[in-house]
This record gives structure tokens, C-alpha cells and sequence, in this order.
């Protein structure tokens, strides 16, 4: 059916809320609801400002990309802007893929014209005429919405050529991926949108220089995005004080879903909003890529996660009770980094199948030479491999080896 999908936002209604202020409460179908709710404000105020002034106030709000890696967003845009070479393209990730995240599905059938609005944002702080909508292929709700308000908001002169009747022309159109987990690393995606293999492209040259075509291309997360929007509507100070974040929490919780904080929250605050079932036995932060952590105070920052030997990485919050076979769950993790390899890179290729076998070997009898085999095999992955799926997929096998003892 085409019912909000509220059931996944257990805040929904809530005030205060920032990127989930319209799930629940408006039709995601009508730009009229979107009008309403203070939709297109941002792109009014980035007309005043100008393409300078923009990057001057995403800069200045400190915003960092919500993909995972956590970059600088106004860096990424300044440097695109300032490339000579022409046409610029811009490319909306949102090939959501990492196991456990479903933040930006629910932000794109909850609100997808706030999408719609920062693309058009993002374009012309960054002088692109043409964006990239590149949405996970399993994700057929978020594209009909996304589809209808692409539309709408082109015949409402919203989109295409002169809009609002300030001169500036940008158009979107929607990509589909076909399942890949690599896919939404930034220039698979690139080669997928031009028609060959979705395999990663060797850095650098960084997307800024070289991307889409071999053009200068910014790419942004579907999260990064939306949050342009409340940096433009109440300016990069007042935005900054209480900058919002989401969290994609499952596993043994009494109300999963997506949860907004404020950055500063502790794991234990986070958990207590979504109701654990009795003491967790460890939680998985970052998803796939990510790593497991015992401690609940633990503030969900960039930085906190980082200094407690996790990662923020897109938000995810999987919770583990007792009942988990920590075991399994490692294997099913290897697995996943084997069967998405593109296999392309020696490292990865080949660690993430010795990796599978040793965990194997290690789940009916433990051996000090496996443990060991593990870790060369997984520093090697780490050190070696030239794209984040190679890099990260040792990252949460070592902190259940390091950290919950699964193996002792
Ligand atoms: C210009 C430079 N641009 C870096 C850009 C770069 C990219 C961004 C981050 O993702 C993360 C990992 C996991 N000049 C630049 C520059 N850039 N230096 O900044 O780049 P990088 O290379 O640090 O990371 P990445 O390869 O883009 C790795 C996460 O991704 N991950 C999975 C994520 C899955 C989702 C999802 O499903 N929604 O997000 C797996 O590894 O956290 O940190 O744009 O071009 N000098
Ligand atoms: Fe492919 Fe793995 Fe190399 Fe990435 S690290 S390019 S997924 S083989």
C-alpha cells in the first residue's frame, strides 16, 4: 500500500524532531503538505545567498557526510565548485546496502520532496545541471515516491529549466541498482550509472576531480542531503547547537527503527528510548563494516565511536541479548564480505574466502594457528584492499575475537 511508513519511525509526531519532523505527519505524496511544512524555505534562502554563500554556511556548520566515512561536506562541495572542467554532475547515494541500515528509506518514503529540495540545493552550490538519483533496486516504495515527486515537482517548475524563475536549470533523474552491496561504494556507482560493471575505481583521483564521466562529481548520502536543509533554514550556528543524527536500532529492542538524536547521546540513552530486552550482551555499531562494543556509555559521535575502537559509520545500532549465536553471526558476516567481493583486488578477494574458512575451522575446534591466520589475513584486508568493502571486512570478526572472547 502507499500508508506512511511511521511503523519504522517509532518518533513519529514527535516535536523537535529535525529529519523525521514530517514522517507521520504529512502526506509524503503532496507537495502542497511539503509547501506547508516549510518546504522550499532552503532553496529560497540558498537563491539569496548565493552558490558562495551556501558552501559558506555548510562549511561553517561542520557537517560531515552520514555515508560512514564522515568527510566534510562543504569540502567536497567547494572543491567540486571550483573545478574548471565542465559539466559538473551531482550523485545522491542512496544505494543504502550496509546490513542494518534503513535510515535514508525511511527518510526517502517519508519525505521525499526534502530529497528533491536538497539535490537542487546541492546543484547549485556546486554548478551542476544534471543529478543522479541512485537508489537500492530493493527499495520499490522509496522509488514510486521518489518517481512522483521528481514529477511534480518538474511541473511545478520546481525542477528543469528556470526555476522559481531565478535562472539556475537542474534536473534529476532516478537510478535503480540491481543488488550489489559494492554499489554504493561512490565510483562503482559511477561505473554502474555509465553502463559497465558496478566495480570501485582506484582513489585518486578523489570524484571532486574526476568523477561521473570523468567529470568533476560530488556525492553525497541521502542523510547528508536532508540535513542542508534545516543548515539553510536556521542558519549554520543555530543548526550546529543541536545537530541531528539518525540511528537505524534492531536486534533485541522493544521498539525498533529509526531514532533522531542530537550528537552527544550515549549508546545507553539510545537504547533506553528503544527499550532494551534485559542487559545486552554486546552491540553491533556500524553494521557489517562496523565493530562490536560492551560499553553503553559509549557517546555516538564520530569521534566517541573512533576512540572507543568502533565506528559510527551509517548508524547502525544492532543490539545482541544472550539468546544470539555470537558464532554464527560472525559467519554470516564473513560470508556476506566473501559473497560481495567483486574480486577484483588480491587482498579481498582471496582474504575475505580465508577469512570464512578459518572462522569455520575456529567454530568446531579452536586453534592458536587460526586465530592468528585470522589476524594476518585480516590486516592485510585492512592495509591492502582498494575499496572500503576490503578495508573494513576484519574490522568486526577482530572486535568479537578482541572483545567478547568468542573463541576462548
Ligand atoms: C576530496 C579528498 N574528496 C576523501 C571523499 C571521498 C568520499 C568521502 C569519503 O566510504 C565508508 C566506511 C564505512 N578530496 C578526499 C575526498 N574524499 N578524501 O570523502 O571517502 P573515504 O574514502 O574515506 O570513504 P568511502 O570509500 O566513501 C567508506 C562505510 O563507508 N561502509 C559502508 C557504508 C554503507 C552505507 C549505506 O549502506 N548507506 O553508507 C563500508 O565500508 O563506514 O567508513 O566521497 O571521495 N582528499
Ligand atoms: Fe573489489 Fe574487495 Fe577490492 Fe573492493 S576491496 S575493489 S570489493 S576486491
Amino acid at each position: 500500500g502507499d500508508a506512511p511508513a511511521v511503523a519504522a519511525v517509532p518518533q513519529a509526531g514527535q516535536d523537535g524532531l529535525v529529519l523525521l519532523r514530517r514522517a507521520g505527519r504529512v502526506d509524503p505524496g503532496s507537495l502542497d503538505d511539503y509547501r506547508a511544512t516549510g518546504g522550499y524555505l532552503a532553496l529560497r534562502r540558498a537563491f539569496e545567498l548565493g552558490p558562495a554563500g551556501v558552501i559558506r554556511e555548510v562549511l561553517d556548520s561542520g557537517l560531515v557526510g552520514r555515508g560512514g566515512a564522515a568527510f566534510p561536506t562543504g569540502r567536497k562541495w567547494d572543491a567540486t565548485a571550483r573545478q574548471p572542467d565542465h559539466p559538473h554532475y551531482l550523485v545522491c547515494n542512496a544505494d543504502e546496502s550496509e546490513p542494518g541500515t534503513f535510515k535514508d528509506r525511511v527518510l526517502m518514503e517519508n519525505d521525499p520532496y526534502a530529497l528533491v529540495e536538497a539535490m537542487t540545493v546541492a546543484a547549485y552550490a556546486t554548478g551542476c545541471p544534471k543529478g543522479y538519483l541512485y537508489l537500492r533496486g530493493e527499495y520499490p516504495r522509496a522509488a514510486a515516491r521518489l518517481r512522483h515527486a521528481i514529477a511534480t515537482a518538474r511541473a511545478r517548475g520546481l525542477l528543469g529549466t528556470d526555476i522559481l524563475g531565478k535562472g539556475f536549470s537542474f534536473d534529476i533523474e532516478l537510478r535503480l541498482g540491481a543488488g550489489a552491496y559494492l554499489c554504493g561504494e561512490e565510483t562503482a556507482i559511477f561505473n554502474s550509472i555509465e553502463g559497465y560493471r558496478g566495480e570501485p575505481r582506484s582513489k585518486p583521483p578523489f570524484p571532486v576531480e574526476k568523477g561521473l564521466f570523468g567529470k568533476p562529481t560530488v556525492v553525497n548520502n541521502v542523510e547528508t542531503l536532508v540535513n542542508v536543509l534545516p543548515i539553510l533554514e536556521r542558519g549554520a550556528p543555530v543548526y550546529a547547537e543541536a545537530e541531528p543524527k539518525l540511528f537505524c536500532v534492531s536486534g533485541a529492542v522493544e521498539r525498533p527503527g529509526v531514532y533522531e538524536l542530537t550528537f552527544g547521546a550515549t549508546l545507553r540513552e539510545l537504547l533506553e528510548l528503544a527499550g532494551t530486552t534485559g542487559t545486552p550482551r554486546a552491540v553491533l555499531l556500524g553494521g557489517a563494516a562496523g565493530a562490536f562494543v560492551t560499553d553503553l556509555d559509549i557517546p555516538l559521535t564520530f569521534e566517541g565511536t573512533r576512540n572507543a575502537g568502533a565506528t559510527l559509520g551509517s548508524g547502525v545500532v544492532l543490539v545482541l541479548d544472550d539468546t544470539v549465536d555470537l558464532k554464527r553471526l560472525i559467519l554470516r558476516i564473513a560470508a556476506f564480505f566473501r559473497d560481495e567481493s567483486c574480486g577484483q583486488c588480491v587482498p579481498c578477494r582471496v582474504g575475505t574466502v580465508r577469512q570464512e574458512e578459518a572462522l569455520h575451522r575456529l567454530s568446531r575446534r579452536v586453534s592458536h594457528e587460526d586465530l592468528l591466520l585470522l589476524r594476518e589475513v585480516g590486516r592485510t584486508m585492512r592495509d591492502a584492499s582498494i575499496c572500503g568493502l576490503g578495508q573494513t571486512a576484519w574490522n568486526a570478526v577482530e572486535s568479537a575475537i578482541d572483545r567478547l572472547g568468542v573463541y576462548e
